[in-house]
């Protein structure tokens, strides 16, 4: 493989020169040299293969107890001015970030060899395709990337001799909280990653590039880069498709929703895949929003994943995938692999994510709780026929969603595209195991972008704003809470599969079938609006889950206006206006 491109070309020199590898290996993408890469994986200890009658072509890793979710607090926006990152993002000038961590990467890779990753995020060829060149000491990400992305000689085609490509560094260093550092630097079109093996830290083409600095670009060019799945139905009655993306943060089911089985009782609708983590949206000549996957897999949470829950996710794993921080089998059977809330029964005994020996008896999880499965999107038993397309899918609903146990009902729809907005900015959600930090405290996440949105908040609503304006037909806004509790902290709606009643809802709001009540917050179905045919559900807990609470609404309206209140003069006019909307329809 050659790289021909002359600015890639400078680029990895001076990186080398930086970090003063032994040796560097370009990455070709071939099947040969992933076999090369997983064997040495194997002989260094990172990687250890699974049981080959099981899981194929499987390895499992386990990284650092202290390197297990993203560090949002070591994660930065390296902008020339503070304010172009906004009040939400931490922020470093790029100088000191460069300085400080340039002086750690500096000789890092001694007794290393050096990685050259190129990568596409996208489809080859496509207008939505992003280019990136990760450089890397760790044959984790290698292999990950691979995965992940559309690695080797495929992005040096589609690089060329001088396409533009997003510079990403990354080395373990020590691994240490004082030295780790996440580093974005929009203007540069650069990341660097230091001191950390986590995926969500270190697999740059994800959360760093396809939305932190894809956002930053989307801004620039006009398009959008979400925290959203994207998922296809089809009406098995009426042979029509619909494409709907969702936005929740992580760990909320987004994998679930993206790959649901509808219930039996219910079998009006086939749902496929079109991604589960990222979407890419432009605005088509037909005036759509049109959406892509920019990714080649599934970085997939693996605690609660079962044959109930979600069996497309798990089938996809049988194969080829990399397993982080489970629970290796060693008894009854050796090199399977089982977490919690798998719904199989456990080994009797294994080795849990710290490499322990652990019994059923053991007093602490097997797995973590943010364990992952690495896995080829094209495995996937749901996988869209059109999920490679390189126009993307057309969207018709757009899906806001977190967890709250009280407050929001089960879905409710915006009144325009405005007011949808605003449900998105003022979203919340309680925090899961995907970052560090406390879980189960409610925090705004607006559009699940909070730890990912490359430049200032406000100025991301009004972006949002604009494409609503320059779109003729954008999709419709809904919000949706799968997660609502009763007084005995139960969930009151099964969630799932189910979920697909809750879709044709949407959908059949979207084709102007669906009836509704107009309420302070939205449109919200009456309980014979939502087909709940076989469903076994009674019609208080259905009140329930459909109440809208002006005074629970009206308590909210001070966190709102706090955390809208923080973007100053960069929060766009129209989002006050639906601040001041929404407070004067609930006192009304
Ligand atoms: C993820 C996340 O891994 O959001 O997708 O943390
Ligand atoms: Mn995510």
């Amino acid at each position: 493989m050659e790289i021909k491109n002359k600015k890639a070309l400078e680029w990895i020199d001076e990186m080398v020169k930086l970090c003063e590898p032994d040796k560097v290996v370009f990455c070709d993408g071939s099947a040969e040299q992933n076999k090369q890469f997983e064997d040495d994986a194997v002989a260094e200890g990172s990687m250890e293969r699974l049981n080959p009658d099981l899981l194929p072509g499987c390895l499992l890793h386990r990284t650092d107890p202290n390197d297990v979710a993203r560090t949002e607090k070591l994660t930065f926006i390296c902008t020339k001015k503070k304010e172009d990152a906004g009040p939400i993002n931490n922020w470093m000038s790029p100088e000191e970030a460069y300085a400080e961590t340039g002086a750690n990467f500096k000789g890092s890779m001694k007794g290393k060899t050096m990685y050259v990753i190129p990568f596409i995020m996208g489809v080859k060829g496509s207008d939505f395709a992003k280019v990136g060149i990760e450089l890397t000491d760790s044959l984790y990400v290698v292999l990950n990337m691979n995965i992940m992305t559309k690695m080797g000689q495929v992005a040096v085609d589609q690089l060329g001799e001088d396409g533009e490509f997003t510079k990403c560094l990354h080395a373990r260093g020590d691994l240490s909280m004082e030295k780790r550092r996440i580093l974005h630097f929009p203007e540069d079109n650069t990341i660097w990653s230091f001191a950390s093996g986590y995926g969500g830290n270190v697999l740059l083409g994800k959360k760093c590039l396809a939305l932190r600095i894809a956002s930053w670009m989307a801004k620039q060019e006009g398009w959008m880069a979400e925290h959203m799945l994207i998922l296809g139905l089809t009406n098995k009655k009426t042979g029509k498709k619909y494409y709907i993306a969702g936005a929740f943060p992580s760990a909320c089911g987004k994998t679930n929703l993206a790959m649901l089985i509808p219930p039996k009782e219910f079998p009006d609708y086939e749902i496929e895949t079109v991604g589960d983590d990222i979407a890419w949206i432009r605005i088509g000549d037909d005036g759509r929003f049109w959406a892509v996957n920019p990714e080649n897999g599934f970085f997939g949470v693996a605690p609660g994943t079962s044959m109930k829950s979600n069996p497309n996710a798990l089938l996809t794993t049988k194969k080829n995938t990399i397993f982080t921080n489970v629970v290796k089998t060693v008894e009854p059977v050796e090199g399977n692999v089982w977490w919690e809330g798998m719904k199989v029964d456990p080994p009797t005994k294994g080795i849990d994510w710290l490499g322990r020996e652990w019994t059923p008896d053991s007093e602490e999880k097997g797995a973590h709780p943010n364990s992952r499965f690495t896995a080829p999107a094209c495995q996937c038993p749901c996988i869209s026929p059109n999920w490679e397309d390189p126009q993307g899918v057309p969207l018709s609903a757009i899906l806001f969603g977190g967890r709250r146990a009280k407050t929001a009902p089960l879905v409710f729809q915006s009144f325009d595209w405005n007011h949808g907005t605003f449900l998105g900015a003022t979203m919340c959600s309680e925090t899961t195991a995907a970052a560090t930090g406390a879980v189960g405290v409610v925090r705004r996440d607006p559009m699940a972008m909070r730890p990912f949105c490359g430049y200032d908040m406000g100025e991301y609503f009004g972006h949002w704003i604009e494409m609503g304006a320059k779109a003729k037909k954008a999709p419709k806004i809904f919000h949706v809470n799968w997660f609502k509790q009763d007084e005995n902290g139960d969930f009151m709606w099964p969630g799932y599969g189910d979920n697909a009643r809750v879709l044709d809802w949407i959908i059949r709001r979207c084709e102007g079938e669906a009836g509704a009540k107009e309420t302070a917050i939205g449109y919200v179905p009456n309980p014979e609006d939502l087909n709940l045919n076989g469903l076994d559900i009674d019609a208080k807990t259905l009140d329930a889950l459909l109440e809208v609470d002006k005074e629970v609404w009206k308590a909210e309206l001070p966190g709102m206006k706090e955390f809208l209140g923080q973007f100053g003069s960069t929060l766009p006019a129209e989002i006050q206006a639906q601040l001041d909307a929404l407070e004067e329809r609930l006192n009304k």
